[in-house]
């Protein structure tokens, strides 16, 4: 074990601004805008505002998923929010999520227009909105809603846990990314053994809860975030690889990945979506 840190915490912790750290520019203890500005607004009904992260290419990969199917209204436009730059704390964003936070959609076929923000409750909204990628029997979509939850509960301990120690802390410290490497094997191991004895994650069916999971524990084990496949020995959950690998072969899929992309190879970026022929 390393040495522990001397840090004693204070009696009442204040913000120190200059903590240092990959986020600490963005990183703040309070909610609300820190300045005024509209969001732009294109001609489909539903307006996107977000980023090609794992809980942005949720969003992007099942519109595209809705509009592979046929569903003309899921038309939409995508805009870049780059949370690097503070534009989550722009006032029209934070009218259309409080917690300045991407992903977060508008609905305007609705009157009013409607608002949707997390990542899970956006797949939701729009598999309900058009009929698809959730099942109707009740059962069914039980197990299908568990495993949605199951991700949006568990992935924070994957990025804000073990991604943050990892990969972006300032220092690498050998009890929190011990605690939260446990912590990721444990969760790669629970989709493991459900993947064993189902082609996805709820049975035969693809739906929104393999978009959700494959957004996060997809990307890690083909090797697509933090670098660290060989760390957690990823390719041990064979079955989690062999469902990544089948859902990262969907055409919808590799669509919705490069929208709102402002990184990689020029290729692969599309910092807006106004059209199919933005991805053609
Ligand atoms: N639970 C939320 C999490 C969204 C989230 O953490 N978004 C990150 C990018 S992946 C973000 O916008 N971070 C900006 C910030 O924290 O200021 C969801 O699933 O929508």
């Amino acid at each position: 074990m390393s040495d522990a840190s001397s840090y004693t915490p204070p009696k009442v912790w204040t913000w120190d601004k200059e903590s240092g750290g990959r986020f600490a520019k963005i990183n703040r203890p309070i909610a609300g805008s820190t300045h005024d500005k509209e969001l732009p607004v294109g001609r489909h009904p539903l307006q996107l505002y977000s980023l090609a992260t794992p809980n942005g290419i949720k969003v992007t990969v099942m519109l595209e998923e809705l509009l592979a199917l046929g569903r003309e209204g899921a038309e939409y436009d995508a805009y870049t929010i780059n949370i690097g730059d503070g534009d989550q704390f722009g006032s029209g964003f934070v009218a259309i999520n409080p917690n300045s936070k991407i992903p977060a959609l508008l609905d305007r076929s609705t009157s009013p227009p409607t608002r949707v923000f997390e990542s899970g409750a956006i797949l939701l909204y729009l598999a309900e909105k058009f009929d698809a990628l959730l099942p109707s029997d009740l059962s069914a979509k039980a197990e299908c809603l568990s495993w949605l939850f199951w991700q949006m509960a568990s992935a924070p301990y994957l990025g804000g846990g073990f991604g943050h120690f990892y990969a972006y802390a300032p220092e690498k410290l050998e009890y929190p990314i011990n605690r939260y490497t446990m912590e990721v094997k444990r969760q790669l191991d629970v989709l493991d053994r459900n993947l064993a004895q189902r082609r996805y994650l709820c049975g035969d069916e693809y739906n929104i809860a393999d978009i959700a999971n494959y957004a996060w524990y997809g990307a890690l084990v083909l090797n697509n975030l933090y670098n660290s496949a060989e760390f957690l020995d990823v390719a041990s959950y064979r079955n989690v690889v062999r469902w990544a690998s089948e859902i990262r072969a969907r055409p919808a899929v590799q669509r919705g990945q490069r929208v709102n992309k402002v990184w990689g190879p020029e290729q692969e970026r599309v910092p807006e979506r106004h059209s199919a022929a933005d991805l053609d």
